[in-house]
């Protein structure tokens, strides 16, 4: 067993590092107040390639492997988790998925320019009535032969007004539950595809959350991934790499707090000594070290068992579940260890914490992992 990093590794990271503290950090107080879409660094984190981290380079991606993307995950979660959702759903769910599961002609028209952030993606599962219970979905795909005709309305999805290309998951056939689910590429200039108005979110408030409405839209049957009734899989499928990425998000929301806390810790002083020399803020310092430490192996191991092929379900739930969990205990507690500077925006950790919240709710909540990780161990 070997727990070292390789210098690519280490490289990304530091890539990673650097781009989140120059690029990333100044302006994301304002961007998180004023709900601005961080669109100028979306567009440099294409150029840099972590848009497309995964995809193979001949589809215009970076090549690397999981490891890497979980290392970039956490840098730039560290700093701006709005940033790092539109990373995470665009490698995870919309590159993996079309990779995965895409023909050739998609993956040319369509892949090609998601990898290399030129474009950007969304995949759309919720519905108003339709989140944990994902087989509910009342949009639909009637077939129509050469073509499906679309209609419903999806929620809150992440790059609703800033995608190009959007991942719609619709019944088809209501009869066959799952199995007459379909998953499809859905190009935002199509007609009969509207927008709606911006959620007013408590945290990745720079983020764009809208619901999405669908009227007749006329989707061609090549834009369908996989076989007809394959949607619900590739949903699933394509969720189950997605934690991997939401929870090296949360990992770096922890982190990130955890690194603010110490270097307060450090500088502020109360009864006469720095407050890092008093044992009530130690034992915080090392329960979120610790902590973080465990969520960190967690992440890293669900990505091993991607990059070698293992079964990464259980591990990738796991590792959403317990980062999650840390994200709101360790950013509440960095709140603690600030002491009232913590609760005013100029110092960060009361953004980590709004941001942290969403980690135990989206792609999956930590509910629904938990499912996965018990059905996983009592097969
Ligand atoms: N990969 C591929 N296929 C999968 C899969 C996976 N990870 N997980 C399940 N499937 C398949 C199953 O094999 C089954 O197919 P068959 O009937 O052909 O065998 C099918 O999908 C249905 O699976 P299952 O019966 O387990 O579905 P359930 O309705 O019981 O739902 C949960 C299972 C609750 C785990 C699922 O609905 C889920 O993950 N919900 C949360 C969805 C989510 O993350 N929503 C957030 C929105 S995205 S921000």
């Amino acid at each position: 067993m070997n727990f070292q990093l390789t210098e690519e590794h280490l490289a990304v990271q530091a890539a990673a590092r650097e781009f989140a503290q120059t690029e990333l950090l100044p302006g994301v107080i304002e961007r998180d107040e004023h709900q601005k879409f961080p669109a100028e660094q979306i567009k440099k984190m294409g150029e840099l390639g972590f848009m497309g981290m995964m995809v193979d380079p001949k589809y215009g991606g970076g090549g690397m492997d999981a490891v890497s993307y979980v290392l970039a995950m956490e840098e730039i979660s560290k700093i701006d988790a709005s940033a790092s959702v539109v990373m995470s759903v665009n490698n995870s769910l919309v590159c993996w998925g079309l990779e995965t599961f895409g023909t050739e002609e998609q993956k040319q028209k369509y892949l090609t320019r998601l990898a290399t952030g030129e474009i950007i993606g969304a995949f759309c599962l919720s519905e108003p009535e339709a989140g944990s219970d994902a087989t509910s979905q009342r949009t639909t795909a009637e077939d129509k032969g050469d073509y499906y005709l679309l209609n419903g309305t999806k929620n809150w999805i992440t790059n609703g007004s800033t995608a190009s290309v959007y991942l719609v998951i619709a019944q088809t056939d209501v009869e066959k539950g799952h199995r007459g689910i379909n998953a499809l590429i859905v190009e935002r200039d199509m007609e009969g595809f509207a927008i709606g108005p911006k959620e007013n979110k408590l945290g990745i408030r720079g983020s764009d959350t809208h619901s999405l409405m669908f009227t007749d839209v006329k989707v061609p049957k090549e834009n369908r991934i996989g076989d007809d009734g394959f949607g619900f899989k590739f949903a699933m499928a394509t969720l189950a790499g997605g934690r991997i990425g939401i929870a090296s998000q949360a990992l770096g929301i922890a982190s990130g707090a955890y690194e603010l806390a110490v270097k307060y810790a450090k500088e502020r002083k109360a009864f006469g000594v720095e407050i890092a020399k008093h044992q009530a803020i130690q034992f915080k310092l090392a329960d979120m070290a610790t902590n973080i430490e465990a969520a960190r192996l967690l992440c890293l191991q669900a990505a091993y068992d991607k990059d070698t092929h293992a079964d990464y379900g259980k591990s990738g739930a796991m590792a959403k579940l317990f980062a999650s969990k840390v994200a709101m205990e360790t950013t509440v507690e960095a709140v603690q260890v600030h002491g009232g500077y913590g609760f005013v925006k100029e110092y960060h950790v009361e953004r980590l914490m709004r941001d942290a919240k969403i980690t135990q709710i989206y792609e999956g909540t930590s509910e629904i992992q938990k499912i996965v990780i018990s059905r996983e161990l009592l097969k």
